[in-house]
């Protein structure tokens, strides 16, 4: 259906304060509400997993504060309201108890336990019920927001992004033989880099493979300086514990520290690097390779929903192989690094052939310098 004007501007208001709430809602989705009636905004809130509340609660509860009551008003929400107990009551429920007149809603909860029923409880107590439409902008950013909470919620995996900075040519980085060691080499301008700490910052976990460890040495933390309730899980997948004690990983280990190694790994390493702060923790494999389903399944257990992919060639290689990628994210540099340089990802001649598999591709423009990255984003499966 679609929506009034009016109704879009409330709506797209529950969705900025939706966007605001993203690094606090994990592992349950970021979702924003307001309260209108009359064209006066009675009440606004979000869901933060902490606090429990969700989002229509979180707007009652201001409204009230602010001595409004709300009969008769319309609720903006940028999910379903929900309709099953969970730590909380049931939203729909608890609209209803409030006398709300309207509700017009952006997506409907991908959540088993909800789908739908939300929607039905409203309508079977009189509330006229509108939802967007699928196909609208404000819909398909709203779903967007939630990927990961719908990936989890259906699949009980993470969501996974792969980012790479690639050169046009679709390399990582010069040839080996050219590279000074630990030395990063920055393709991508500073405006490529801040996007990396926004996309750090929506994610739960960030893994990587102790070949980037080893020719980078990199902290890999969210430096976008908003707030997050779990601190970003750093997770490398290391199979003879290589990490070394004194990278910046392990310098700055505090619980969010977690090297994946093989059953054979050696337990004076394990011992060492457990005396620094790190987790370690073993995983099965084969022929040198850790089964990257079962290092995602061990992130499913932790309640981790989403993870970014920031790895080398071989990791990228693997992931896209196995079909473990969900989402690609690229940065276009304007150069080129040659046949000998190292490729986006092993065993994938282009990423023109990636990209070739990307439903929807959305592309975008970062300044750099006189010139300028090209952000390329897309999804490898249809939502
Ligand atoms: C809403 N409004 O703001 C959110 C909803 O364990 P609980 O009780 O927090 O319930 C989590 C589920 O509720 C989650 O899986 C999703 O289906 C829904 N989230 N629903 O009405 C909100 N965050
Ligand atoms: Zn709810």
């Amino acid at each position: 259906m679609s929506l009034l004007p009016h109704d879009e501007r409330h709506l797209q208001r529950a969705l900025d304060l939706a966007q605001e709430a993203v690094g606090l809602a994990s592992p349950n989705p970021t979702v924003g509400c307001v309260l209108v009636r009359d064209g006066v905004v009675l009440g606004e809130g979000a869901h933060h997993y902490d606090e429990r509340d969700h989002a229509e609660i979180a707007a009652l509860k201001q409204a009230a504060s602010l001595g409004h009551t709300p009969q008769g008003a319309t609720a903006y929400v940028t999910l379903e309201p929900c309709s099953h107990q969970g730590r909380t009551g049931p939203c729909a429920d608890a609209l209803i108890a409030a006398g709300i007149a309207r509700c017009v809603v952006a997506t409907v909860d991908p959540n088993p336990l909800v789908s739908g029923g939300g929607l039905a409880k409203l309508q079977a107590a009189g509330i006229e019920v509108v939802v967007a439409d699928p196909a609208s902008a404000l819909a398909q950013r709203t779903r967007r927001l939630n990927d990961a909470f719908a990936h989890w919620i259906q699949h009980r995996r993470p969501f996974v992004t792969l980012k790479a900075a690639v050169s046009v040519d679709g390399k990582l980085a010069p040839a080996p033989s050219v590279r000074t060691a630990n030395q990063p080499h920055w393709l991508t301008g500073e405006a490529a880099r801040a996007d990396v700490h926004r996309l750090r910052h929506e994610v739960d976990a960030i893994l990587t493979g102790i070949g980037t460890v080893l020719a980078d040495d990199p902290s890999l933390t969210d430096r976008s300086g908003l707030p997050r309730r779990r601190s970003l899980l750093r997770v490398v997948l290391d199979s003879d514990l290589r990490t070394p004690l004194n990278s910046q990983l392990v310098r700055s280990a505090g619980s969010d520290l977690l090297l994946l190694c093989s059953r054979t790994a050696p337990a004076d390493r394990e011992a060492a690097l457990s005396d620094c702060g790190v987790e370690v923790l073993r995983l099965s494999g084969s022929g040198g390779h850790l089964n990257l389903r079962a290092a995602l399944d061990t992130l499913a257990q932790r309640n981790i929903i989403s993870v970014l992919i920031e790895g080398g060639s071989s990791l990228n290689g693997s992931l896209l192989h196995e079909g473990l990628v969900d989402k690609l994210t690229l940065y276009y540099a304007e150069c080129e690094l040659g046949l000998d340089a190292i490729p986006f990802a092993e065993g994938i001649a282009s990423p023109y052939v990636v990209q070739e598999q990307l439903q929807r591709m959305k592309r975008t423009s970062l300044p750099h310098g006189t010139a300028e990255d090209v952000r390329i984003t897309g999804y490898l499966h249809d939502p």
